[in-house]
């Protein structure tokens, strides 16, 4: 608690200082607004509430989907669901959020998949290196056959697993060096999300990886317990990671998706009507911050780069250099994630 406190008030002045100097500089970013709500109000059943708890900040895209979620589910259910939004870890990390749906004090939260590789194996597609190659790549997967069969695969353990959202394209950040190539990350601490596979591509490109919640990030970058990250531009401008990360380099190594998830002894309570209501508002809150997260993408990486980050935009050759020494992470993984389904996606791309 004491450091999410810690990090907020370091957020909230550096928001005010990333405000002024964007004001200056450049206008904000304009963002999709909150689509109106479609459809009829759902027969009434009874009285719910839910908690939707997400570990990244109020101002990324993710949130702004809950926020949609909220306005659909209120309004459908003419206010007999009540939904109430948690940011930045306030319930728990991702894998703490994921628990609490398990044991049911907590009803909803989405999670990147990357920490649940653990529990569900098959979501490591999701960290090998340069799979997907366009947005579209992403969502003619998750939105087609391979999507919803992970999605019926993640609904046991305590969990229902009901939509996608996403995260993004990760980019390296430090507080050392411009990074161009492998040979650059020689000795840099790099946080990686708590998943063997991102240890591995680290460790690959010759660089120190540590992993850690993200909820803890920020102040290990702070006091430099690590030099450097990787997230979505998204990501790591709505964390102020800029206020403690001097340089980027747009690498794009890897996809990453949020998966919306129940606690299944909430669901289990709730009427055929409301799942139906839930599940729609799910299926229209990743829409949404999907065209969210990709509108400001390039918007957000021009604002940091106006705010003072040194961003460096890798050329095709150079993205090369890192694919080619990445190769060796698909035979160490093939089998343990499964060969067909990473052929499906590849197929997919094509
Ligand atoms: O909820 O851990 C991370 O780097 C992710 O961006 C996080 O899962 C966001």
């Amino acid at each position: 608690m004491h450091t999410t406190t810690m990090t907020r008030v370091t957020s909230l002045i550096g928001a005010t200082l990333l405000g002024l100097t964007t004001l200056q500089a450049s206008a904000a970013p304009e963002i999709p607004p909150i689509p109106a709500v479609q459809g009829d109000v759902v027969q009434a059943e009874g009285d719910f509430k839910i908690k939707f708890s997400i570990g990244t900040t109020q101002s990324g895209a993710q949130y702004r989907g809950l926020e949609y979620f909220e306005k659909i589910v209120e309004q459908r259910s003419d206010g007999h669901i009540q939904v109430e939004l948690f940011h930045s870890a306030q319930l728990g990390d991702d894998l703490q959020a994921v628990s609490n749906l398990q044991s049911g004090t907590l009803e909803m939260t989405a999670p990147s998949t990357s920490p649940l590789v653990g529990m569900f194996p098959e979501f490591a597609v999701f960290d090998l290196p340069f799979l997907f190659p366009t947005p579209e790549v992403a969502d003619t997967v998750l939105d087609g056959e391979i999507g919803q069969k992970m999605l019926d695969d993640a609904s046991r353990q305590g969990l229902v697993a009901i939509g996608w959202a996403e995260n993004g394209y990760r980019q390296l950040t430090n507080s050392a060096t411009p990074v161009t190539s492998p040979d650059d990350l020689d000795g840099l601490k790099i946080r990686t999300m708590q998943n063997d596979i991102h240890l591995d591509i680290w460790r690959t490109l010759g660089a120190n990886p540590t992993p850690m919640s993200f909820a803890e990030l920020f102040t290990a970058l702070e006091q430099g317990v690590v030099d450097g990250q990787e997230n979505p531009w998204i990501t790591i401008e709505a964390s102020k990671f800029i206020e403690v990360q001097d340089y980027a380099s747009e690498t794009n190594h890897v996809y990453t998706p949020f998966i919306t998830l129940v606690s299944e002894r909430f669901w289990n309570r709730l009427p055929a009507g409301y799942q139906q209501l839930v599940r729609d508002a799910a299926k229209q809150m990743g829409d949404y911050e999907r065209e969210v997260s990709r509108t400001l993408n390039d918007q957000i990486k021009q604002q940091l780069k106006q705010s003072g980050m040194q961003i460096t935009e890798l050329t095709p050759e150079q993205v090369e250099v890192f694919q080619e020494k990445l190769a060796p992470v698909y035979d160490d993984w093939r089998d343990e994630i499964g060969g067909e389904l990473i052929d499906a996606i590849r197929k997919a791309s094509q």
